[in-house]
């Protein structure tokens, strides 16, 4: 064959690299189709009615009224529900959470009622018809107050329940910790508190379901991470058979975790489709979605960390209180109440390290995880990074010194901290150099000194974090008992072009894109022909889906894994049409060829071809290239990096200005590196968020504080600097393609580093420590010496 014979797909560029989405022509073009967008025949609209009390018993619930408005088709209730024994589901985290609240609300925005109506407004206005009698009773909203012995008890739906306390974990060595803190020249220790936040995505939750009462099939169109779990989980608590459920997870606009769980309202709008025999849309609004699904963090922790007099740490204790609202329904592996918190020590080489940590019940919202958490990790880098900076000021040393002194060397991975982790790979000290040197951390220092001369208050905050991503291995983790594998199935058709199934869910992270160009670098064809196929239960292997940042490190891989099965068929059909042993073949990208001929070769798509015509095949090679498998990944994934943030604080109205954000990060090799830069573009702007301005914050009586953008605040281009990335790449050594996780890395960096440079920013005022968020009277209350504590 002469070099014209080749087909023109070779001279693409295939594989890695920064090539435009492909969903964005779609996105951009208002193309899109979201929940939301579904419209069947004869579809009728569901609302929730929700409690306005944070702790209060149900008296009674009339529904006559709303059964009479002449466009209500069903009311259902909590009764209903017990009818059907589906007024309690189970949560993510062995709980049960009531799907329409039948004894008790627990807090404030509970669903009480859902009803269904011809259109979205009369079920809406159906809502006050619904005479609800309540009996308030005293909240408990403080989780510091959770467990006094005269704190109400939320959960006493659980027979013998006394108390608020949900669990108890510990983990790492509690004698061993407290040796080297009793020879430790230096201990410090600090309080603080990460603060209940919320991921709140672009699009909220919502649902579609549609029983068809003749096939008995059940179609759920929902927003969901999981569609599969999603699958599952109907499958189990509704006890319909699950080969007669399909979950389709559409166009998602943004889910952060708050996509993970099953909301009463999914289940209601099954309910309300099973009842009426018609399809049945629910769709919350931004006030529900504030207030209902799932929050984030909520921990209030105490820190000490223990060092010698020139800055060697040599130890962690961690003491945490975790606010797990009224029920917990927190995503994670079974085996992980406290998600991955327990890689606290960070990315530093300690002794030792212990931490405790409590759950507890309150009259809040449920969830947990969410907006970005890696399981808790957000916690966790916060905490140890906080808690380092506060060493470097007692200790008076500078805080990117103290780390370079501490950090893990190259030659101690893999690395298995004292709390049991094997961190996979890293650089630590090229990394964090790399981030000194493109903020010119020096001449900053510089210009500090000039301006603090000058009563300005310019503040520079450092943080190092290590993230663990990717869960499984299936071993050791599972959700609801499923173990964490996620299936690929890749086909390629005859005319080379190649569709790619995966059980992993896009939200806006571009795993069209990016899973095609891992096929297309695998086989040599442009990405453009490999088509992704995902979010159809009908249509997709079986998978846990997206959170935790696990769609590169398990189907990521589970890609390259396929993708190679196909190579290696397509071998096999090569060396029949090219009449020589598959050995006697090398592999160019795109091209097998005869070893010393180069001339002589076939392209992926002239295999394809061959592969389903009538070509004699060898003894046991089936035809056709397409290839299936379940990735169990054998570890997590340790991704990692360095970041550094200056603020100016004006020192008569204690608002804080970010002037400056420079982040250098490692994910291992990169894919496109454009949708990675864009994915910690994202988590930068969520870390300024959570450090200046976001709370969910709720009254002594349980009210809901921040029902809307006007009091839950989102930062804008306006508070975010232009920022500044850098990157190294140290592969993942078990990873099929040397990938580490990325898209929630930057939400778990970024709020250290702005809290670090804030306090750093007052050194002048002695203050130490403040807690998230850093709002203009928070500093300036710090700036008095007298802190306010949300
Ligand atoms: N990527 C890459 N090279 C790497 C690592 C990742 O090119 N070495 C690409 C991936 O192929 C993928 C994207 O970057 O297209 C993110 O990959 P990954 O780190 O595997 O994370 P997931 O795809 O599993 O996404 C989940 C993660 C989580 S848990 C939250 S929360 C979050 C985040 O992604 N939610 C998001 N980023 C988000 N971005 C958007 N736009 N919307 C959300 O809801
Ligand atoms: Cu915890 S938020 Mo992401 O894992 O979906």
């Amino acid at each position: 064959m002469s070099t014209t014979d080749i087909p023109s797909q070779r001279s693409t560029p295939v594989g890695y690299g920064s090539m435009p989405r492909k969903e964005d022509e779609r996105f951009l073009r208002g193309h899109g189709r979201y929940v939301d967008d579904v419209v069947l025949p004869g579809m009728l609209h569901g609302a929730v009615l929700r409690s306005p009390h944070a702790h209060a018993r149900i008296v009674s619930v009339d529904t006559s009224a709303a059964q009479a408005h002449p466009k209500v088709r069903a009311v259902i209730t909590g009764h209903t529900l017990e009818g059907l024994d589906l007024a309690w589901m189970p949560t993510l985290s062995h709980d049960v959470q009531s799907v329409l609240a039948t004894d008790k609300v627990r807090f404030q925005g509970q669903e009480v009622a859902f009803v269904v109506a011809e259109d979205r407004y009369a079920a809406r206005d159906a809502l006050e018809l619904v005479d609800v009698e309540y009996e308030p009773l005293p909240p408990v909203v403080d989780a510091r107050r959770a467990l006094d012995a005269d704190a109400p008890v939320v959960r006493d739906d659980v027979e013998g329940r006394t108390d608020n306390r949900i669990f108890d974990w510990e983990t790492g060595d509690r004698e061993a910790t407290d040796a080297v803190f009793a020879r430790a020249d230096v201990v410090a220790a600090q309080d603080m508190l990460y603060p209940r936040v919320h991921p709140a995505p672009m699009e909220t939750c919502g649902a579609v379901a549609d029983m068809d009462p003749v096939t008995g099939k059940l179609t759920v169109w929902t927003t969901t991470q999981a569609p599969h779990a999603h699958r599952t989980l109907y499958a189990l608590v509704a006890g319909l058979p699950e080969h007669k459920i399909r979950v389709i997870s559409p166009d998602i606009g943004g889910g952060f975790g708050n996509k993970v769980g099953i909301y009463p309202g999914y289940v209601c709008a099954v309910v309300g489709s099973i009842v009426t025999g018609k399809p049945v849309k629910w769709v919350e609004d931004r006030s529900e979605n504030l207030m209902s699904t799932s929050f984030a963090r909520d921990y209030h922790m105490h820190g000490e960390i223990a060092a010698t007099r020139d800055g060697k740490i040599l130890g962690l204790r961690v003491k945490v209180l975790a606010d797990h609202g009224a029920f917990n329904g927190t995503a994670q592996p079974t085996k992980f109440p406290a998600g991955f918190f327990g890689v606290f020590t960070g990315s530093y080489d300690l002794r030792a390290a212990h931490c405790e940590l409590t759950g507890v019940y309150t009259n809040k919202a449920p969830g947990g995880v969410a907006y970005a958490c890696s399981f808790r990790i957000t916690e966790a880098v916060y905490l140890v990074e906080r808690m380092v900076d506060v060493l470097a000021h007692d200790l008076g040393m500078d805080p990117a010194e103290l780390r370079m002194r501490n950090l893990l060397r190259p030659e101690q991975f893999p690395y298995r901290s004292s709390t049991g982790w094997e961190y996979d790979s890293g650089d630590y000290p090229r990394t964090l150099r790399a981030a000194l040197e493109l903020a010119h951390y020096d001449e900053l220092r510089d210009e500090q000194r000039r301006r603090r001369e000058r009563g300005e208050l310019m503040g520079i905050g450092l943080s190092f974090f290590t993230e663990a991503v990717g869960a499984g291995p299936r071993k050791h983790m599972d959700i609801m008992g499923l173990g964490m594998a996620d299936g690929a199935e890749l086909r390629v058709h005859p005319t080379g072009k190649a569709v790619l199934r995966l059980s992993v869910q896009t939200q806006g992270q571009g795993h069209e894109t990016t899973f095609a160009q891992i096929v297309a670098e695998e086989l040599g064809i442009p990405p453009e022909d490999v088509d992704v196929v995902h979010g159809d239960t009908d249509q997709t292997p079986y998978g846990l889906g997206t959170y935790g940042s696990r769609s590169t490190p398990v189907s990521g891989a589970a890609a390259a894994v396929v993708a190679r099965k196909v190579r290696q068929r397509a071998r096999l059909v090569a060396s029949a049409m090219l009449e020589v042993d598959p050995d006697d073949l090398e592999w160019e990208k795109g091209r097998f060829f005869v070893r010393g001929d180069p001339e002589s070769g076939k392209t992926i798509a002239e295999i394809a071809m061959a592969a389903h015509s009538d070509l004699e095949l060898p003894e046991g090679v089936e035809g056709h290239l397409d290839a299936g498998t379940v990735y169990n990944p054998p570890n997590l994934t340790y991704p990692f990096g360095a970041y550094v943030c200056v603020v100016d604080v004006d020192p008569d109205t204690a608002q804080v200005k970010v002037r400056d954000f420079v982040a250098v990060d490692d994910c291992g090799v990169r894919i496109n590196p454009m949708i990675v830069e864009g994915q910690i573009h994202g988590g930068l702007a969520d870390g300024v968020g959570m450090a200046l301005m976001q709370v969910m914050a709720f009254d002594p009586d349980g009210n809901h504080l921040g029902g809307s953008f006007m009091d839950y605040l989102l930062p804008t281009t306006m508070e975010c600097p232009s920022w500044r990335l850098g990157q190294t790449v140290t592969p993942s050594p078990h990873h099929p393609i040397g990938a580490k996780g990325v898209g929630e890395s930057a939400t778990v960096g970024s709020p250290a580093a702005v809290v670090n440079a804030v306090v750093d920013a007052l050194q002048p005022y002695g203050v130490r420590h403040v807690d998230m968020p850093a709002t203009p009277a928070v500093v300036w209350r710090a700036m008095q010496g007298r802190p306010l504590r949300t």
